[in-house]
């Protein structure tokens, strides 16, 4: 009886492959994996314990996962041009709890970007950061700019005296003031922590600000955004103090057994992104200004045109006046365009569920081959649907088209179909 609630979820599974294989997916924070990443996601490596540290584990049986560890721990060095990493937190949040718990205390501050100005949650009271205890600063923002209010932010530093200095967001359009922070950081005794799990890939491809050289001490990220591996965590530093505290607020602090073949996987994507990761970023950040270009020429209201509209994956559009973040998010939804709503810095936050915007990410639809024509094409699919009023039936069917030429994986070893289920044989 239960065999047949098996193969349902397995043919869920399979409907929302085909979905996503039909679909333009452009939510900022996803991405998809080559065929090497998923061999290894699903290998044996998930079924096993390794805690403790490469070569010193509280389990035998690690001789091989020591070993493929310790190619995640150099590759991360060298592509990040960085001394010492931690590589087992298994998401961005609980890299950041690991860093903040390292070096703050309860009611020490931290200052952060609001989550209405664009921070990720965990920078934030209401999650990883609140957990510990710390007190609450945001930084001042600039609407135009969408980005810190340097000044402004540095007269309130100096004023509240933060022991955490958090840059970096989940909406991230331009590169944060690093070394302005750092400045003031070295002045007051605080610690800059830069969130890069939006900006992973393109750091690692050498195309957005390279935050350690700026000057943070601490660099958390997840990476499976922009960065195109499976899902996890990472902390870089340079600095061998700071490691040493949070490596051990990461185990045994926050991970008894980090995700093995997540991080084993980890290690393909990072050769991936040695050797294709230049060229993946350039595309990328062509693609987000085009089409951030052409929405804006047909009457969108792109964020930030005065500043070239992006730096990055993301661009971001107020569309209150059609309706709102929530309803032209489901309308582009039923037409296969997959983005979310957003929280814009003017938003109340009552509108939670309601917000003024919309986020889209170009960073999955560059892995999968698209460049500036399609980042056109998909324009008219906005204009069309959402000024023209076109129906969705029929924008639908064009996005199904248009992906039939966009179905493998590009800047990998390998060409693989990108939205494949990959299906184990299986004896009733
Ligand atoms: N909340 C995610 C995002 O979409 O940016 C990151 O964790």
């Amino acid at each position: 009886m239960y065999f047949e609630i098996v193969k349902k979820i397995r043919n869920i599974l399979k409907e929302h492959h085909k979905f996503y294989d039909e679909s333009l997916p452009m939510i900022a924070s996803e991405n998809v994996s080559s065929a090497l990443v998923r061999e290894i996601v699903a290998s044996d490596f998930q079924h096993r314990y390794a805690e403790g540290d490469i070569g010193n584990r509280f389990y035998q049986g690690c001789k091989y996962v020591d070993e493929v560890e310790s190619i995640v721990v150099d590759l991360s060095k060298k592509l990040f041009n960085c001394s010492f990493v931690e590589y087992r937190p298994i998401s961005g949040t609980i890299a950041n709890l690991a860093a903040y718990a390292s070096i703050a205390k309860r009611n020490d501050g931290i200052i952060s970007l609001s989550v209405k100005d664009g921070g990720h949650i965990s920078h934030t009271e209401i999650s990883a950061a609140g957990i510990l205890g710390l007190r609450f600063y945001y930084f001042e923002f600039d609407q135009n700019r969408m980005n810190i209010d340097v000044d402004k932010s540095i007269k309130k530093i100096r004023r509240t005296k933060p022991r955490i200095i958090n840059l970096g967001a989940s909406l991230f359009l331009f590169p944060h003031p690093v070394k302005e922070m750092r400045e003031i950081a070295e002045e007051i005794d605080a610690i800059v922590v830069y969130d890069a799990s939006h900006v992973l890939g393109l750091i690692a491809g050498k195309q957005f600000q390279d935050p350690i050289r700026e000057g943070a001490h601490i660099v958390t990220s997840s990476h499976h955004k922009t960065f195109p591996g499976p899902q996890g965590g990472l902390i870089l530093t340079n600095d061998e103090e700071l490691y040493k505290k949070f490596k051990n607020k990461t185990f045994p602090g926050l991970v008894s057994n980090h995700h093995l073949h997540h991080k084993a996987a980890l290690a393909i994507a990072l050769l991936e992104m040695l050797e294709f990761g230049e060229k993946y970023a350039k595309q990328i950040i062509i693609n987000a200004k085009t089409l951030a270009e052409e929405l804006y020429n047909y009457g969108f209201n792109v964020l930030c045109a005065d500043y070239g509209f992006t730096e990055s994956h993301q661009i971001v559009i107020d569309v209150s006046k059609l309706g709102g973040g929530d309803k032209i998010a489901k309308k582009l939804e039923r037409a296969n365009i997959i983005v979310n709503k957003n929280l814009l810095p003017w938003d109340d936050l009552k509108n939670v569920q309601n917000p003024s915007g919309i986020r889209i990410g170009v960073q999955e639809l560059t892995r999968i081959g698209m460049k500036e024509n399609e980042m056109k094409i998909i324009a008219t699919f906005f204009k069309r649907l959402l000024i023209d009023g076109e129906s969705e039936s029929k924008i639908r069917e064009e996005v199904i088209n248009l992906r039939k030429n966009f179905k493998y994986i590009e800047y990998s070893f390998v060409k693989n179909p990108a939205y494949k289920y990959y299906e184990f044989e299986v004896i009733e």
